[in-house]
């Protein structure tokens, strides 16, 4: 799972990946994008490496890319930056609404609306030149007699529709073989996103930022998530040792960090469920995508597993945690034998029998 970063100029968002990956020098900096791996926070993997003691503990993780910021930059450059994002499954966007006279501000104003509304027109404009200049040429070999992309090209049509009307190219609903015609386009406005606004501390406090109420709106009509952080003082939580960290939080009264909610957030808006293996050499957690068999999430340990697959013997997360031991789950019946075409469910502890 690969997500890409994006927003105007010092908004925050290496500071939200350094946030999210825990990587402080440059890690993998290049001119265009710092790419790193988020662990995304489970208590319930906490709670299971508690009780199996196991020699290592794995969470899941995603891929981040965080973008150089786009706006205001002569166009040829913007584009080859939003390419660096191309091939990601989803987008992260950051919005500024702290205030600070330390960090130059893109625009004149506080107006993190405007800056989500401004970014959401560079990516349409970037779908709409990758269209028109796909549509030109699917005309220029149709006036030469070639007629074979009658397909793809109806689908294109529906397109620009939405684009001419400044619409994302999410709205589009498309069966499984339009989806196919297109997806090697990787259209940006196709991508899921998540617009992350980034607070001062006063506002995190009073829960009240400039825009609030017009991006809330926009948000909830547009079916995009919304969440807050509030950078600068996460940093500062995060250099804390965990018991000052709790004591912090609580005295800002937020349960968990902005970082830990965005991952949820993601997880839960891509689709994705966790399931777990457990034992004395690991603990871990394995991200597959709602509704996947069985027999699929086996290949996400390994292609062998996948392929002789035998059976899944399965306990649920929450009858673990009431008995918190195997053979008390076995006693009462709660162990269970699935097939490969059982629907793993989120949170489902997992062993699977195979033979290669
Ligand atoms: N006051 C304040 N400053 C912040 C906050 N978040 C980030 N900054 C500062 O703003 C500056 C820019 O932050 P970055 O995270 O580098 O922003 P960016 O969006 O990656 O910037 P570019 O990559 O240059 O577009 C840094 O000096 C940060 O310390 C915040 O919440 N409050
Ligand atoms: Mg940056």
């Amino acid at each position: 799972m690969k997500i890409g970063i994006i927003g105007n100029p010092q908004v925050g968002k290496t500071t939200l990946f350094k946030l999210l990956t825990k990587i402080d020098g440059s890690g993998n900096m290049n001119q265009k994008a710092n790419i790193g791996i988020a662990k995304v926070p489970d208590s319930r993997i906490d709670f299971l490496s508690g009780i199996f003691q196991p020699k290592k503990t794995t969470y899941a993780t995603i891929e981040l890319v965080d973008m150089a910021g786009t706006a205001q930059r002569p166009d040829g450059k913007k584009n080859e930056l939003l390419e660096a994002i191309r091939d990601v499954d989803a987008i992260v966007q950051v919005v500024r609404a702290f205030e600070s006279n330390m960090v130059p501000n893109s625009r004149n104003n506080i107006e993190p609306f405007d800056e989500v509304k401004e970014v959401q027109e560079e990516l349409l404009l970037s779908d709409w030149s990758i269209l028109e200049n796909r549509l030109e040429r699917i005309q220029k070999q149709k006036n030469k007699g070639a007629n074979q992309n009658e397909g793809e090209l109806e689908v294109l049509l529906k397109a620009r529709d939405l684009l001419e009307q400044e619409l994302p190219l999410r709205n589009l609903e498309l069966t499984e073989q339009e989806e196919k015609l297109i997806r090697g386009y990787d259209f940006l406005t196709r991508k899921p996103i998540i617009v992350v606004v980034n607070l001062d501390e006063d506002q995190l406090r009073n829960d009240q930022y400039p825009q609030k109420a017009e991006l809330e709106k926009w948000c909830s009509e547009s079916n995009i998530p919304l969440t807050q952080i509030c950078g600068q003082l996460e940093v500062e939580i995060a250099q804390l040792d965990e018991e000052s960290q709790q004591l912090f939080m609580e005295e800002l009264g937020i349960q968990e960090t902005g970082i830990a909610r965005l991952a949820r957030i993601l997880y839960r808006h891509l689709g994705l469920i966790s399931f777990f293996t457990v034992g004395q050499d690991e603990v871990r957690a394995w991200t597959i995508t709602d509704g996947s068999t069985a027999k699929k999430a086996a290949g996400k340990i390994h292609s062998d597993i996948e392929r002789g697959f035998i059976r899944a013997e399965v306990v649920s997360y929450a009858d673990f945690v009431e008995y918190q031991s195997m053979s008390k789950i076995k006693e009462k019946g709660l162990f269970r034998l699935e097939g490969k075409e059982y629907l793993v469910k989120d949170g489902d502890i997992i062993s699977f029998r195979f033979n290669v």
